[in-house]
C-alpha cells in the first residue's frame, strides 16, 4: 500500500540513490579510485566480486598443471624455479581473495562456490601438461597472456583490486621470462627437445587466445565493465595486443605458431589471425574440457583435507579472544 508519506520517502530515497550513482560515475569518469568504504552500486560490487573471485580461483587452480611437474623437473635449478612460481600463484590467489574481502565476501564463501561449480576459473587450466616443455609454454604464453590482460587492470577503478594487480603483474613478468628462457634453452638442445617445444606450443596456442574471453560482440559484461572502469580494454583489443607481442617472440624462439592465417597486415598495423574455435571454448568453460573434473576433484580434496587446519585456527582464535577478555 502506498501512502502519501511513504511515497515521498521513497521519492527521497530514489533521489538520493540517483545522486549517489551520478557522483560515483563522475568519480570514475575523472579517473578517481573507488575505495571499500565509498558508496558503490550493487552491480559494480557484484561485477567486481565475480571477476576478482574468478581470477583468484584461476590462480589457485592454475597451480595444478604446473605442480604436476614439480617432482619430475629435470634439474634442481628448474625445480627451484618452478616451486617459486607455483608459490607465487598461491600468493596471487590470496591477494585477490583479500581484495574480495574488502567488498564483503570472504574466502571461505568463494571457495565453496568454486567447488560447487557456482563460479568459474580460467578455461586454460583445463588443459593437461603432458611434457616438461609445457612448463615453459605456460610461462611464455599463459603468463604472457595474463600480463597483457592484467597490466590494464592495474588502472582498474577499484583501489584494492588495482593495487593487488600491480604486485601480481611484477611477478607475472618474471614468470613469463622464466618460461621464455626455458623454451630458448630447449630450442638450443637436441632435435627431440625442439620437437617437444613445438608440440607443446601447438597445443597451447589456441587455448591461450581463449583466455581473453569471448569476442566483443558476444561478451555480455564488457560494455558495463568499461563504463565502470573495471576493465580498461575489450577482450578483442587485449587478444590482438597479445598476438602482436607474441609473434616476434616466436620468431626469436624458432617455433611456428599453429595458424596458417597469421600474417602482418600493413594497413591495420596488426597481425591477422585465423578463426578461434568458440565451440571448444564454450565446452571447456561449461565443464567439458580435458581436465575439468580432475581439477575440481583435486581442489575439493585439498579443501576437505585442510578442514582440520581451519578448525584448529578457529579454535586458537576463539581461545585467544577469550583470554584477551
Ligand atoms: N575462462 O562477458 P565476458 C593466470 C566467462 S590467471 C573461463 O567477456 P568479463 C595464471 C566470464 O567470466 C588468469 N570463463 O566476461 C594463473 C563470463 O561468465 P560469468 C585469469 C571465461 O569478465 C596461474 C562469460 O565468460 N585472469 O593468468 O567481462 C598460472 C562472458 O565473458 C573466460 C583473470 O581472471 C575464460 N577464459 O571478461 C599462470 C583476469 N573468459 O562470470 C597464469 C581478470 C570469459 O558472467 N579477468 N569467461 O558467468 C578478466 O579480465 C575478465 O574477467 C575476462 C572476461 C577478460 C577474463
Amino acid at each position: 500500500m502506498t501512502t502519501v508519506g511513504a511515497s515521498a520517502a521513497d521519492g527521497a530515497t530514489r533521489h538520493d540513490a540517483t545522486s549517489l550513482e551520478a557522483r560515483f560515475q563522475r568519480n570514475i569518469d575523472r579517473d578517481r579510485r573507488i575505495e571499500p568504504r565509498d558508496w558503490m552500486p550493487d552491480g559494480y560490487r557484484r561485477t567486481l566480486v565475480r571477476q576478482i573471485a574468478q581470477h583468484a580461483h584461476s590462480e589457485i587452480i592454475g597451480m595444478q598443471p604446473e605442480g604436476n611437474w614439480l617432482t619430475r623437473a629435470p634439474s634442481l635449478r628448474r625445480k627451484a624455479i618452478l616451486l617459486a612460481k607455483v608459490q607465487d600463484e598461491a600468493g596471487h590467489g590470496m591477494y585477490l581473495y583479500a581484495a574480495t574481502e574488502t567488498l564483503g565476501v570472504d574466502r571461505g564463501t568463494l571457495t565453496q562456490k568454486l567447488i560447487d561449480r557456482a563460479q568459474k576459473y580460467s578455461s586454460i587450466f583445463n588443459y593437461p601438461t603432458l611434457t616438461f616443455a609445457d612448463v615453459g609454454t605456460i610461462g611464455w604464453l599463459v603468463d604472457g597472456a595474463a600480463i597483457c590482460n592484467q597490466v590494464p587492470l592495474c588502472r582498474s577503478s577499484y583501489g584494492p583490486y588495482a593495487r593487488a594487480m600491480v604486485r601480481i603483474c611484477k611477478e607475472e613478468s618474471f614468470h613469463q621470462r622464466q618460461g621464455f628462457e626455458l623454451l630458448l634453452t630447449m630450442m638450443a638442445g637436441t632435435a627431440e627437445q625442439r620437437a617437444m617445444v613445438q608440440e607443446s606450443v601447438d597445443r597451447f596456442w589456441w587455448p591461450s587466445l581463449m583466455m581473453f574471453g569471448p569476442p566483443d560482440d558476444a561478451s555480455p559484461n564488457t560494455a558495463q565493465s568499461l563504463r565502470w572502469g573495471i576493465k580498461r580494454d575489450t577482450n578483442d583489443e587485449v587478444r590482438q595486443k597479445f598476438i602482436d607481442m607474441t609473434v616476434p617472440q616466436a620468431e626469436v624462439l624458432g617455433v611456428t605458431l599453429p595458424d596458417p592465417e597469421l600474417r602482418w597486415n600493413e594497413r591495420r598495423g596488426h597481425y591477422d589471425f585465423g578463426a578461434i574455435d568458440w565451440d571448444e571454448f564454450t565446452r571447456v568453460v561449461g565443464g567439458d574440457g580435458p581436465c575439468n573434473t580432475q581439477r575440481l576433484a583435486t581442489r575439493r580434496r585439498a579443501h576437505d583435507e585442510g578442514a582440520w587446519v581451519r578448525e584448529a585456527a578457529s579454535a586458537w582464535a576463539a581461545k585467544h579472544a577469550e583470554r584477551a577478555r
